[in-house]
């Protein structure tokens, strides 16, 4: 090699390479040296070698004490040369006009919507940035559903891209032009369309919701987990099914986003592509003004074992990258920051001369043959298709073991012009004034005259255009249109009751917690013939807290890559076993992760046509309150499954504290319309519910969720009673009757979970020490009475002429007087959901206030939810009926040893 070609190399590595981090070369002709053995090796050997030789003297330089901080960063370039680049097989004009009209209707919606009523909403710009990453993909990557229906790629969308989505359903024939018109206007006749990915709404479109941010990247890391599970056990080959989620750079600020990334990479997920739509902005202004989100992201997911490929720049700064053999363009493009970049975008072609490659008179030189026009038009690597197509294609190539990102850079609102492109306020642009209408169509060369370009009609090709048979053979290549989800999916049969009364008996005298009774009902599930093995039991890394460490070695905890090593606890029987085909997936600390398995498995049955059965155990005061947005998504995408709450109950849990102590997950549990939510008192109680789980969601094909409590009090269990199953399901049963003789009044005592205890206890005192019989119910659900006695009282009001209907609740209470005396181990607004339809006087007791660590005792007589706690507000109602007197009800105090001076617990 030439010295001064060697030298050229030296003095680009120096400049481009370390970026600003140019050191003086002490040594020149030693440094040329070095690069040159470099240079040879390359030639002669490629790249592998070289690679080689670069870790062999890292790892020897720094077992001598050099300190080499490993880069993550690599210059502001494509990670793709041009040289590298496969060449594209699509038609390419043919796609741009394609793309150009998905763009057009795509704003259309949104502008149209806008203009017949004011507020409506949508988003305009970020589909503008990312057309092209979607249309690469829906043209050449995206595998459709298949002839089996169950094939085929999972893609989380960006959520409020949603008009694009549209936008090409409406072009493939999937949607019609009413459906677009009635966009956010889902009550509309005829239909309308969701705002964002919502598969509540439009179960035969969308498959997952994204748009609450963060969501879409930590469950479809998840999901590509599942995919391996899948296989992995056995249950589907999976092999060919990737999974895509396009984000936002702002969304990256949600620890959702950036949370589980390491574990993509540990579990080896190279089914899982990223797609981060960089076009430097969020909603309020620039992602990262004062950096460069891509560089700051591109560490991230390299230092996490991620494949990064950067999509930087467009093909005409090819040219100026090769012509520059100095590396000096691409020192300047890492010296210029983000919100400058922006700046450039609405600039024009003189300010981009003189700021940005102004700064070093040989950049000057290098552009001085281009027209201020053309600078103005150099692209962004995110709006060229062929630069994308390489990114995509070596990311479903890579097959390295590693996940892959692409961070590919765009501009808000490309194409809006004045009305938006890179400008602060795109996000919220929601519809084009005329002048900018007739601009829009102009540049994009949609056939609508200018008489009309005004009103912003749809327009679509003749289904005999090159355009739509074009766009309609590429999808059916591929396996058919996305996203796409059935409405008809396999249903399994499930084992009854009668399968599991073993398990639907009494404790025979000992004592257990309702934990160990589900923990016991869950072992034998796993081994039941006809659903043990989709069985999918997720935990936080809580086993041995509810005691299902037994079932590590029975089913074996899922790792991919089985167990490298002899565990510490091998001689044992319940040793911690990891295993290719285990059953368990224990996620670690990460409620939000395991959520995202449930999800993952809750969707199994349309998404792969695998009935698989979640049952997810945690920690109940880390569920709904911290994870509740999953759970929410869970909801929308008709997930189904069991959460089981362990170590629920304000004062059942006690030692723990107040972080720990769950009082108001059944509250939070209220909000959630599939979620059918259980605080079961016995070991029959749990199995009931959960056969009726099963059958409902696996057999009658009902999108639902059971959210069931299980506490860790030891207490007898006795046997099931005669025919309560009813009752446990709806919600209420009369458990225990206690008459008294020459009683002076009859109550009525309401009971769950743990707190049952409470209330027959109060039943004992009642009658043994103030004459007053009782009936105790045990109330499994609150919220599942209330459902379905406000679901009849709203058909009485209605139906005022027809015979009215009569809820569950109110046939079981019909001439049953009160006073009704209710208690539970939740907030008293769980209790008072049923105000209205207790025919009586109501009263009732629960824990709000902040929890702390007590025995159960003294922390049951706080929250006052004790038995005397209740005897005390049944003679008070009593009193108020006018049956005892009030200086009965202050003797009972006194008698009870009672502090009423103790502060209310509400404040406490
Ligand atoms: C959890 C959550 N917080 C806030 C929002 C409101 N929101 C919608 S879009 C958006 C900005 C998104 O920016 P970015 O991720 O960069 O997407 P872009 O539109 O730029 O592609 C925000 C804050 C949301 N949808 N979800
Ligand atoms: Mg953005």
């Amino acid at each position: 090699m030439a010295d001064s070609e060697a030298k050229t190399i030296a003095q680009d590595e120096v400049n481009s390479s370390l970026g600003e981090r140019t050191q003086t070369d002490v040594d020149p002709a030693e440094t040329a040296e070095w690069l040159s053995s470099l240079q040879y090796v390359l030639q002669s050997k490629g790249p592998e070698r070289a690679r080689f030789l670069l870790d062999q003297l890292r790892d020897r330089a720094a077992t001598q004490g050099v300190q080499v901080p490993s880069e993550t960063e690599t210059p502001y370039v494509n990670t793709i040369p041009r040289k590298d680049q496969p060449p594209y097989p699509g038609n390419r004009e043919l796609e741009r006009r394609i793309k150009s009209i998905i763009r057009w209707n795509a704003m259309a919606m949104v502008t149209r919507g806008n203009k017949r009523s004011d507020g409506i909403g949508g988003h305009i710009s970020t589909f503008a940035s990312s057309a092209t990453l979607y249309e690469v993909a829906f043209n050449h990557f995206f595998k459709g559903r298949g002839e089996d229906g169950y094939s085929g790629d999972t893609v989380y969308f960006q959520g409020h891209a949603s008009p694009g989505m549209y936008s090409r359903a409406f072009l493939e024939g999937r949607l019609t032009e009413d459906n677009l018109e009635n966009f956010r206007r889902e009550l509309a006749e005829g239909g309308g369309l969701s705002s964002y990915p919502h598969p509540w709404l439009m179960p035969h479109f969308w498959e997952y919701p994204t748009v609450s941010m963060g969501l879409g990247p930590i469950m479809a890391i998840y999901q590509a987990r599942f995919n391996e599970y899948l296989r992995d056990r056995g249950m589907k080959d999976t092999s060919d099914q990737r999974v895509w989620a396009f984000l936002g750079d702002g969304e990256c600020d949600e620890p959702e986003t950036l949370g589980a990334i390491t574990l993509a990479a540990r579990e080896k997920l190279d089914n899982l592509i990223f797609v981060i739509n960089c076009n430097l902005q969020r909603l309020d202004g620039p992602v990262r003004g004062n950096g460069k989100i891509i560089q700051e992201l591109e560490s991230i997911f390299r230092g996490a074992g991620w494949n990064v490929i950067k999509v930087v720049w467009g093909d005409d700064w090819d040219e100026l990258l090769e012509r520059d053999t100095t590396g000096l363009l691409a020192r300047r493009m890492n010296e210029v920051v983000d919100g400058q970049y922006q700046k450039y975008t609405v600039m024009p072609g003189s300010y981009i001369r003189e700021h940005f490659f102004g700064k070093y008179p040989e950049l000057l030189e290098l552009v001085k043959n281009y027209s201020d026009e053309r600078l103005e038009k150099l692209r962004r690597g995110g709006h060229d298709p062929e630069k994308v197509y390489a990114a995509y294609h070596q990311a479903v190539h890579a097959k390295n073991g590693r996940p892959t990102v692409i961070l590919a850079k765009t501009v808000k609102g490309y194409g809006l012009g004045e009305a938006g492109e890179g400008k602060n306020v795109a996000h919220n642009q929601k519809k084009l004034n005329e002048e900018e209408l007739l601009e829009f169509r102009t540049r994009f060369g949609i056939p609508i005259s200018d008489e009309e370009v005004g009103k912003a009609p749809f327009y679509k090709p003749p289904e005999n255009s090159h355009e739509i048979r074009y766009l309609k053979e590429r999808r059916g290549s591929l396996g058919g249109s996305v996203p796409s989800r059935p409405t008809t999916h396999p249903t399994i049969e499930v084992p009854t009751i009668d399968d599991y009364r073993k398990y639907a008996g009494g404790s025979e005298g000992k004592e257990m917690s309702t934990t160990r009774a589900f923990v016991r009902l869950l072992t034998a599930l796993c081994r039941d013939k006809k659903i043990g093995k989709q069985i999918v039991p997720i935990v936080p890394d809580e086993s041995r807290t509810f005691g299902m460490e037994g079932m590590f070695r029975q089913i074996g905890i899922y790792a991919h890559a089985g167990q490298l090593y002899e565990p510490v606890d091998s001689a044992q029987q319940m040793y911690y076993k990891e295993a290719t085909d285990g059953q368990i997936l224990e996620e670690g600390i990460t409620e939000a992760g395991s959520m995202s398995s449930f999800n993952a498995a809750g969707t199994a049955y349309s998404k792969h046509g695998v009935n698989m059965i979640p049952f997810y155990i945690y920690y109940s005061m880390f569920g709904f309150q911290r994870i509740g947005d999953l759970v929410w998504a869970a909801a929308d995408m008709r997930a189904r499954g069991f959460l089981i709450g362990g170590t629920a109950g304000r004062t059942t849990l006690n030692g723990e504290g107040l972080q720990h102590q769950d009082g108001h997950s059944l509250l939070n549990a209220i909000a959630f319309p599939t979620v059918c939510a259980y605080d079961p008192a016995f070991a029959y109680e749990m199995t009931v519910i959960v056969m009726d789980g099963l059958k409902r969601m696996y057999q009658d094909n009902e999108d639902a969720i059971y959210y069931i409590t299980a506490e860790n009090d030891n207490y007898v269990h006795p046997e099931m009673p005669e025919g309560v199953e009813e009752g446990i399901i709806k919600g209420m049963y009369r458990f225990q009757s206690r008459d008294v003789d020459n009683s002076i009044a009859r109550v009525q005592l309401f009971g769950s979970g743990a707190i049952l205890n409470s209330a027959l206890e109060a039943q004992e005192l009642l009658a043994d020490k103030y004459q007053i019989a009782s009936d105790v119910w045990s109330v499994t659900s609150y919220t599942q009475l209330r459902r379905e006695a406000g679901d009849c009282q709203r058909w009485n009001m209605l139906h005022p002429t027809e015979t009215p209907r009569r809820s569950y609740l109110e046939e079981q209470l019909d001439g049953v007087e009160g006073p009704f005396i209710s208690a539970s181990d939740y907030v008293r607004a769980l209790g008072e959901q049923l105000t209205p339809w207790i025919p009586g006087d109501y009263f009732v007791l629960g824990t709000d206030g902040m929890g702390r660590s007590e025995t159960r005792v003294a922390l049951r007589r706080h929250f006052e939810v004790d038995a005397a706690s209740i005897a005390i507000a049944t003679l008070y109602r009593l009193s108020k009926a006018g049956v005892v007197s009030a200086a009965d009800v202050d003797k009972a105090i006194t008698d009870l040893d009672y502090d009423r001076e103790k502060p209310n617990p509400y404040f406490a």
